[in-house]
């Protein structure tokens, strides 16, 4: 099992037929650039083996045979030669335990590291300029991690459903594990290597007990056993009152004694099942999950039992910041930051917060969190959500490598400037030991992973991005389109315009201008801006919309619930005035009135439907973009998201419809005539997403 790859992967490597996605960017077909090939050829015939054959070498040598064999079209046998060998040596030259040095010295290839796992990603390094066509003559690339942990977070539930997943169900087949390991599971492990990928939890932060059992634990270990060939550690999250739910406590009291030693002796349990197991992930006392606070307990107690039960085996537990209070008496946007910057420097030093990139929820845009920057004595992970629970799911195309960067290249102004995000979560700018970064995956059982090829890219770039937060979203995507869809310079020129338009064309068609939250109720899906009435005031789209017979915006200056004022005294100054505020934030600040004349030249409502009318513009230009590479793309990738085009296309539109028909009804203004007129009504609009909420 160890060294055999998918049989789906060998075969579809070997087969002539249409490529349904499944290789991901490890595709390794032959080279289709005849001097190119002749080039690699010439310089590539076996691979050298003089480091420690550890299991990740037999994976990175394994890789390396699997794909040159691809690539170059021949047999590269492992044998020591003094010409045209890949050698994989111990170096003392890596900057840092994960990284590598890359080299050609005009007879052989070098991949140094000081350790294995460098080694590996050395070897996917290798792999990937020759994918994209890159020269090696001169090649010498020295390269590290900048982020310590770079993990994935599956929201996978016990039932093989995916909370949030647009791509069929959970990977993880819990009722055949331990003893059935699919060879998905290989793909997977190898996906993530590609890109840098080192730790996963493998189920949801709304976390069943059941994990921890006996039973469960030894399915998380079959998973574990697998990754840990590809340098992968796998974590858990964990539910808060387990001991109540798997030893019959009466208490999940962080402080209490005994429930203390039930974590102690749980944690010894999994290390001795998964040694290198990497900690937990934690919801508590948000949404309605248990937490430290049922038992009048801070966050850190909670977190910081936790951490003491993993310290003896190198655990570490990523307690997530994303909290609102029951009673909502303050702006949501505030709430996080509210409960946890207090606790700044009471928790253990195996702790990290694990922030979301804003302070809502995932929204297509949201100014940075508040948080970040704002405690300097812990260090803060940054999670990102890589499936697109509000940006269109799987059926729309939109990469978000320019989202991440957005985010990473923040100024929190919390040293003064260039206190970038990026420098918050990777620990320069606090001075921490440990850093992580985390996903919430896209990935699901559907034969392409994620529900729709082109979002492929999102998983690649946040793994190339936790990796180096300085590369750019375009670099990115065009090593992605190289490696994926075509090497063609042209055609990868046109897919890297669509790619890095896609986020801003979602965002006009959706939220503009810094709206959010006004989607369906529940699902997430549609447009819902009219919701008044919810579970909660903040989970209605009217909470953040305001709209009303003035204007349009939530006033988040003093003179409204004041959120702006927790952040750097230079960001409120950048974007407390109306005037002055960058318009993708304006609508998230401040209540604007419908005729008021904003920077463009247009006022707020000309503003607001010429962005819905350009998201929609944008979608037939990718469309027709698309077309233009038709004759560079494999046939079935082509017409697979050429359709999921058409149905984004047909979402974006009712998303306009919906929100200027609903805004109109307070500013009682004409839509401009330059844009074609809807043919549909409100009722039909609400009924619609009635009818997607129906049970
Ligand atoms: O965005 C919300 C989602 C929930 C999710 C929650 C969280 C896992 O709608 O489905 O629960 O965030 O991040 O905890």
């Amino acid at each position: 099992m160890r060294f055999l790859f998918s049989i789906s992967f060998l075969l579809s490597i070997i087969s002539l037929s249409a490529d349904d996605g499944y290789r991901l960017w490890l595709k390794y077909d032959k080279i289709s650039n005849a001097t190119a090939l002749k080039n690699y050829s010439k310089k590539i015939k076996s691979i050298q083996i003089t480091y420690d054959n550890t299991d990740i070498i037999q994976s990175a040598v394994h890789e390396l045979q699997v794909g040159l064999q691809g690539l170059l079209s021949k047999e590269i046998p492992i044998a020591s030669a003094n010409h045209g060998a890949i050698i994989l040596e111990k170096s003392p030259k890596v900057i840092n335990n994960e990284g590598y040095w890359l080299t050609f010295d005009g007879k052989n290839i070098h991949i140094q590291s000081s350790s294995d796992k460098g080694i590996l990603y050395g070897s996917f390094a290798l792999l990937r300029t020759i994918q994209t066509l890159q020269p090696i003559e001169n090649m010498d690339i020295t390269d590290a991690p900048k982020i310590a942990i770079r993990m994935l977070n599956h929201w996978d539930n016990v039932n093989g459903t995916i909370e949030r997943g647009y791509a069929g169900s959970s990977l993880w087949d819990w009722y055949d594990l331990p003893d059935v390991i699919d060879s998905r599971y290989i793909d997977y492990a190898r996906a993530n290597a590609s890109i840098g990928i080192n730790g996963t939890s493998v189920n949801n932060v709304n976390a069943s007990a059941r994990f921890l059992s006996q039973e469960y634990l030894k399915k998380v270990a079959a998973l574990a056993n697998v990754f840990r060939k590809y340098g992968i550690k796998t974590y858990l999250s964990v539910r808060f009152t387990s001991p109540i739910y798997l030893s019959g406590f009466k208490t999940a009291d962080p402080l209490d004694p005994e429930v203390r030693q039930w974590w102690k002796n749980k944690a010894t349990e999994i290390y001795a099942l998964i040694p290198d197991f990497g900690g937990f992930v934690v919801k508590a006392n948000s949404e309605g999950e248990p937490g430290p606070q049922d038992y009048h307990r801070t966050h850190a107690d909670g977190a910081n039992m936790l951490a003491e039960a993993l310290a003896p085996y190198g655990g570490i537990v990523m307690w997530r910041a994303f909290v609102y209070k029951a009673d909502l008496k303050n702006d949501r946007a505030t709430e996080s930051y509210t409960e946890f910057k207090p606790l700044d420097g009471q928790f253990n030093e195996n702790v990290l917060v694990q922030v979301k990139n804003g302070p809502i929820d995932f929204q297509p845009r949201e100014p940075f969190h508040p948080l970040f920057g704002a405690m300097p004595k812990t260090p803060l992970m940054m999670e990102f959500q890589i499936t697109q629970e509000y940006l269109g799911f799987a059926t729309h195309w939109v990469y978000l490598g320019t989202l991440f960067k957005e985010v990473l290249e923040a100024d929190t102004y919390a040293q003064g400037k260039g206190s970038t995000v990026s420098k918050v979560i990777d620990g320069t700018l606090d001075h921490h030991q440990i850093s992580g970064i985390a996903g919430v995956a896209n990935t699901g059982s559907d034969r392409n992973w994620t529900g729709h090829t082109a979002n492929q890219a999102n998983w690649y770039s946040f793994g190339r991005l936790a990796w180096n937060p300085e590369m750019s979203a375009s670099e990115i995507a065009k090593e992605w389109i190289r490696m994926t869809l075509t090497n063609d310079q042209n055609a990868v020129n046109k897919i890297n315009d669509i790619m890095m338009n896609s986020r801003e064309a979602c965002v006009n068609y959706m939220t503009p201008i810094g709206l959010h939250h006004i989607m369906g109720e529940g699902i997430h899906f549609g447009p819902q801006p009219w919701l008044e009435k919810s579970g909660r005031m903040d989970w209605t789209a009217i909470y953040y919309h305001r709209a009303d017979s003035a204007g349009l915006g939530f006033n988040r200056t003093s003179s409204g619930t004041g959120a702006l004022n927790i952040y750097a005294p230079e960001v409120i100054a950048a974007w407390n005035d109306p005037d002055k505020i960058p318009l993708q934030y304006l609508l998230w600040f401040h209540h604007v009135d419908w005729n008021h004349r904003l920077s463009t030249g247009n006022t707020l409502w000309e503003e607001l439907c010429k962005r819905y009318h350009d998201g929609i513009k944008q979608v037939d230009g990718f469309i027709d973009e698309w077309q233009s590479v038709k004759s560079f793309i494999d046939a079935e990738t082509f017409y697979y998201i050429e359709n999921k085009l058409k149905r984004q296309r047909w979402e974006a539109e009712w998303w306009k419809d919906a929100c200027l028909l609903y805004f109109q009804t307070y500013s009682r203004m004409e839509i401009p005539s330059q844009y074609p007129k809807t043919n549909r009504s409100m009722d039909e609009l609400k009924d619609l997403v009635k009818l997607y909420q129906m049970r």
